[in-house]
């Protein structure tokens, strides 16, 4: 028996509707917002290497020439045989595992090796997490959420259910003292614009 994990999960989403997704895509490009998302999950303490944790759409959605997302474990959830045949024949020799259930893929990380999990989407995924964040092998401590804002209207169809009942938003001093342990520096939290869209990094914690 081990000690339960603690995940963190990272979303971009347009508020006020927190839309993530439109097709199986993300709904749009943020080349540094991009950036920020490579080096949060990527950025683990000497030795250690970081793991995302995500779902088979999400998977499919990566550039096959981005995937698996280097310098990180790659965990890929999937439920049926087939695309699970699929997905291992691409991902054979990588570090890449798949699992069928986040229970599996929390216990297959059992491991001293890997410093932070991220569950890095999508909907189905997140809105699972959100709604029950605490089971016997994991709980949710971390939200890194991007939250974006733009004047035009662009179409979703992936949301994620936030519940303000459960999370709180964290001061930017908490968000800014993570990343300086990580020697992420140089971010702007607040009032990043790129093309239509203007966004924030934030944190949110679950209420004990
Ligand atoms: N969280 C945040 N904050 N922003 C996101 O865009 C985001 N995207 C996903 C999950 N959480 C997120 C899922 N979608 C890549 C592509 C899609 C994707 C996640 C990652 C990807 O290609 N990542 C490369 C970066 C390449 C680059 O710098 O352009 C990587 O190495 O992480």
């Amino acid at each position: 028996h081990t000690e339960k994990k603690a995940i963190s999960l990272i979303v971009a989403g347009l508020l006020p509707k927190f839309g993530i997704g439109f097709e199986g895509q993300l709904p749009w490009k943020l080349k540094r917002e991009m950036r920020y998302f490579r080096l949060v999950t990527s950025t683990a303490v000497a030795g250690k290497k970081n793991a995302v944790i995500m779902g088979r759409k999400t998977w499919q959605s990566i550039p096959p020439k981005f995937r698996p997302l280097p310098n990180r474990i790659n965990v890929v959830l999937s439920r049926t045989s087939s695309s699970n045949a699929a997905i291992q024949e691409e991902v054979e020799g990588s570090d890449t595992v798949i699992a069928d259930s986040m229970s599996s893929a929390i216990r297959l990380l059992d491991s001293e090796k890997i410093d932070q999990i991220f569950v890095i989407g999508g909907a189905e995924l997140y809105n699972q997490l959100l709604s029950l964040p605490e089971t016997e092998d994991y709980s949710v401590e971390n939200i890194f959420l991007t939250e974006i804002t733009s004047d035009k209207d662009h179409a979703m169809d992936a949301f994620i259910q936030m519940d303000n009942t459960q999370w709180r938003k964290a001061s930017s001093a908490a968000l800014q003292g993570h990343l300086e342990k990580y020697e992420l520096t140089g971010f702007e939290l607040e009032n990043n614009e790129e093309g239509d869209y203007k966004y924030d990094f934030t944190l949110w914690q679950k209420i004990k």
